[in-house]
């Protein structure tokens, strides 16, 4: 078995033990998330869950736990999900799963962010790729907008969530909240798997032992 199964598991079983009767609880995307949702559905806790893919909403199903679409819920009170890396200063990348807009939606529309991690995602600096969800109307504009910043792949994935095309963007991170700021300013870009630090509530770091480490963010943006 692989050692980070492990961690992610730990971590994963941690937040699920932060849950409390009556949340209402987005659920990430990917391998973490798939270890919460098991541990999340042995609590047999009283929540509303909202799912960030399809992937997640199948899992979600067959567990038992209570889903709503995202329609009509303004806010959440927690999010749980996973991340590619996670930087000392908490800036994230994510998007491995290709679920990066929802998730950010989620993750921003929810009262505590808590992402799940194997210590493999934990970095000194953030690298590429950034992975970047682009609108299929006026694609070719977009590319070569995003051209202009670095060199931009096709990737070998489904489409997202939401059916639109995946590219990866393969540049240095010297400062991610300029790149986040770039990214946003183009408009067929629908998401970027870029996340700023004042998203983030608390990031569980799972060991092979079954133990965590936790980190918190020091000025909590809510
Ligand atoms: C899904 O789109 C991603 O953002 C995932 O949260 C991220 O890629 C981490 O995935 P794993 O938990 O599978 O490593």
């Amino acid at each position: 078995m692989d050692p980070r199964e492990d961690e992610k598991r730990a971590a994963a079983e941690a937040a699920a033990l932060e849950v409390q009767n009556g949340t209402t609880l987005g659920l990430g995307t990917g391998t973490t998330v798939a270890h919460f949702l098991p541990a999340l559905a042995r609590r047999k806790l009283e929540v509303m869950c909202v799912a960030t893919s399809q992937a997640t909403e199948d899992i979600a199903h067959k567990l038992g736990l209570p889903l709503q679409p995202f329609d009509l819920l303004e806010r959440l009170d927690l999010a749980v999900d996973g991340a590619d890396q996670v930087a000392p200063d908490m800036w994230l990348v994510k998007g491995g799963g290709g679920a990066h807009t929802r998730e950010k939606i989620v993750a921003s529309a929810a009262e505590r962010f808590v992402v799940i991690a194997s210590s493999d995602k934990l970095v000194d600096r953030l690298g590429p790729p950034v992975p970047v969800e682009v609108l299929r109307f006026g694609v070719a504009a977009t590319l070569r907008r995003l051209a202009d910043i670095g060199p931009v792949e096709q990737r070998e994935a489904p489409p997202t969530p939401d059916g639109n095309p995946l590219f990866h963007l393969m540049v240095a991170m010297d400062d991610p909240r300029a790149l986040a700021s770039e990214l946003d300013s183009i408009p067929g870009v629908v998401g970027h798997g870029l996340f700023q630090p004042e998203l983030v509530s608390e990031v569980i770091v799972g060991r092979a032992d079954g133990t965590v480490e936790r980190r918190e963010r020091r000025d909590p943006r809510r």
